[in-house]
């Protein structure tokens, strides 16, 4: 037995008494439950615990008091939950889960009326809802939720947190699982622990990162990367907090009302663990943990993807399984491909938001090329077994050309060059571009910018729709099905944006709210179009209504394939024109043949048999009848063919 082993044993057992006395409304049948689990986990507890904070002289009062955080959330679990406990996440792959996100306020109204949106969901066969951050908020600008004033309360005006949690419990009934954010870097500035730092009030003084002169900010800031530009700097002079200078500087990586906690101080990751466990037993699947890059700072460097920030995340997973061990994190890290990935581990975050491959399908659709898309499916997505992709094609927040620079020059692609490209042509200043975009967060220093837009202005549909072009509609909602065809049979779990499937474009009028004028992100979140998805389900031929009968054919494809989507493996194919992407997943002698087309120019690929080998004939995959001549294969602009053959059809 190494010390680590013997240290861990002789501290749980020490533990276990008091452990025990927090445990006591429990069954001893529960209480087992609960010290197996402990059991298992204890040794990577203390291992994990001990890098962080063992150099401490109260590390041992650390230890107990994360466990009896978790003690206490046990017993706190209600019984409705404890039974899915001990089934673990098998949609992570299963092949037919379906993701969908939402702001409660702009989709629906208000909690009770998300059950409107239930024959909706249903029929793009959604198996999991990402409610937005619905927590209570600072009065003014609260970054879409992403500062957080409590987890305990919902922000005014969406209803009680007890409506909360009977919605995740019905959802749960249905089979629908809940999705909820932790927003672990950081807290709004009135916050609870935020007002008593101001108050300089014990341990919470030590809560944020703070410092009392100019020159102690400077030290740091050289090495830091600006997240938002215009906020200005990552440090916030405040002179409401009390201190001896009358004034602190307050971290705050993004906006400066957003506090960057500071995980150095154990008491940090105590509350926050505490808060978790809050949403675990209020009964979501999985907690989204924003902005994980950021967790752990450390002088002379860029405070982005430090070790230390993967051994927290690794610390809080373990603490939240001994509660709730089919509970999944999901990643959000928008950095360099190495590091996104590096999130994305069975023990870490099983399930990580794949930004590349988003941004690769707005650069294939801009260039009319697939080879940045082609090389980073084919090189990117591996992941370690157990871990899982979140695919998409819009999220709420910018895109961001997250591809790495040695990738573009292996392809003969100059980075710079091309990023500055896709900018000007998203923000619909090239001259043939059809995109309508805009730039958001520019750095004039770096000159690092990204793109904010609606999926379908972005797609072309809104300045279509403004020219009253036909053609110019239909070769939009083709983009944007091409676009989906991808995030749904390439790698992981898709993700819809909900107003992308109706084709919602841009919210020009998103400044009318004060709050709102100076982040054009809130051009693409705009509020849901019930009255357009009325129009869109009773005529499927309408654009958006094809675009809405498409994505259903995708979802449904998803469920009829799910053994050839639960494994994740994807092979990419050689289809004989640039701008054509082909790719084959098969399990099980069941095999389906994916070609899409990113250009607007008609394209021949390879005869199937060329393009993939193996036996048998492929099928049309939504008309197994028909089965498809072994020539090459003609596409028009953005076309998808989808092509399927199994074992049993192997004459
Ligand atoms: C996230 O995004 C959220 O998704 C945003 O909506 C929030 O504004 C932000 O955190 C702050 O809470 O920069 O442009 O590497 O880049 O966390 C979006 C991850 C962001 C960050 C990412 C951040």
């Amino acid at each position: 037995m190494d010390w680590i082993t013997a240290s861990a044993r002789e501290s749980f057992d020490r533990l276990q008494a008091k452990i025990e006395a927090d445990l006591g409304s429990m069954s001893a049948k529960r209480r087992r439950a609960f010290f197996d689990r402990l059991e298992d986990r204890s040794e990577e507890i203390f291992r994990l615990a001990h890098r962080l904070y063992g150099w401490r002289w109260d590390f041992a009062w650390v230890l107990e008091e994360l466990v009896l955080t978790a003690a206490r959330a046990t017993s706190d679990r209600p019984k409705w939950l404890r039974r899915g406990d001990a089934d673990g996440a098998a949609w992570l792959h299963d092949g037919r889960s379906i993701w969908a996100m939402a702001y409660i306020d702009r989709f629906a109204g208000t909690v009770s009326e998300l059950e409107r949106a239930e024959g909706h969901l249903s029929s793009l066969g959604i198996t999991h809802v990402h409610l937005m951050p619905p927590y209570a908020v600072p009065d003014g600008p609260d970054d879409g939720g992403y500062a957080v004033s409590s987890y305990r309360q919902l922000r005014s005006g969406l209803g009680s947190i007890d409506e909360l949690g009977s919605y995740i419990k019905n959802q749960h009934q249905l089979g629908r699982g809940v999705v909820l954010d932790v927003v672990a870097n950081h807290t709004a500035d009135n916050h609870r622990w935020a007002e008593a730092a101001k108050r300089g009030e014990p341990p919470f003084d030590e809560f944020y990162l703070m410092f009392d002169t100019r020159e102690e900010v400077e030290e740091w800031l050289p090495d830091l990367r600006m997240i938002f530009p215009d906020a200005g700097e990552p440090f916030v002079w405040r002179t409401d907090v009390a201190g001896p200078y009358g004034g602190k500087w307050v971290w705050s990586t993004f906006f400066d009302f957003q506090w960057d906690l500071n995980y150095q101080n154990p008491q940090v990751l105590i509350a926050m663990l505490s808060e978790m466990l809050f949403l675990a037993n209020l009964g979501v699947v999985a907690l989204r943990m924003d902005a994980t890059p950021f967790l752990w700072k450390a002088k002379g460097t860029t405070c982005e993807n430090l070790p230390e920030a993967h051994l927290i995340l690794k610390l809080m997973a373990s603490l939240v399984a001994v509660v709730a061990p089919s509970i999944v994190f999901l990643s959000e890290a928008i950095v360099h491909p190495d590091e996104v990935s590096a999130f994305v581990r069975p023990d870490e975050c099983p399930l990580g938001y794949n930004p590349l491959i988003m941004a690769l399908t707005w650069e294939a659709l801009a260039t009319g090329e697939v080879r940045m898309l082609a090389d980073a499916l084919a090189n990117r997505t591996g992941l370690p077994p157990g871990s899982q992709w979140l695919t998409y094609i819009r999220s709420h927040d910018d895109i961001g050309w997250g591809f790495a620079d040695e990738d573009a020059w292996r392809l003969g692609i100059d980075p710079g060059a091309h990023r500055a490209f896709l900018t000007e042509f998203y923000a619909g200043s090239v001259a043939d571009s059809w995109a309508r975009g805009a730039r958001f967060q520019e750095n004039p220093i770096t000159g690092d910018v990204r793109i904010s837009g609606a999926s379908a202005s972005l797609a072309g549909l809104e300045t279509a729709i403004e020219a009253g072009d036909g053609e110019a509609i239909d070769l939009a909602v083709r983009r944007l099905l091409a676009a989906q065809t991808l995030a749904f049979t390439s790698v992981g779990i898709p993700l819809i944006f909900l107003g992308d499937e109706i084709g919602m474009t841009n919210d020009h009028r998103y400044g009318e709210e004060p709050t709102h004028r100076t982040d054009n992100r809130w051009m693409h979140r705009p509020r849901y179009d019930w009255a357009r998805l009325a129009e869109s389900n009773l005529d499927p031929t309408t654009p958006t209504g094809r675009l809405l009968a498409g994505i259903r054919r995708l979802a449904k494809l998803r469920t009829d394939h799910a053994p050839v989507f639960s494994n994740d493996v994807i092979e990419v194919l050689e289809t004989g024109h640039p701008g054509v992407l082909g790719y084959r997943r098969s399990a099980d002698g069941s095999e389906l043949l994916i070609l899409i087309s990113f250009t607007r120019e008609p394209s021949e690929v390879l005869a199937p048999s060329a393009l993939a080998s193996g036996e048998g004939t492929w099928c049309d995959v939504h008309d197994l009848a028909r089965p498809i001549v072994d020539e090459p294969i003609e596409l028009c602009g953005y076309q998808t063919a989808l092509m399927t053959r199994s074992a049993s059809h192997v004459r």
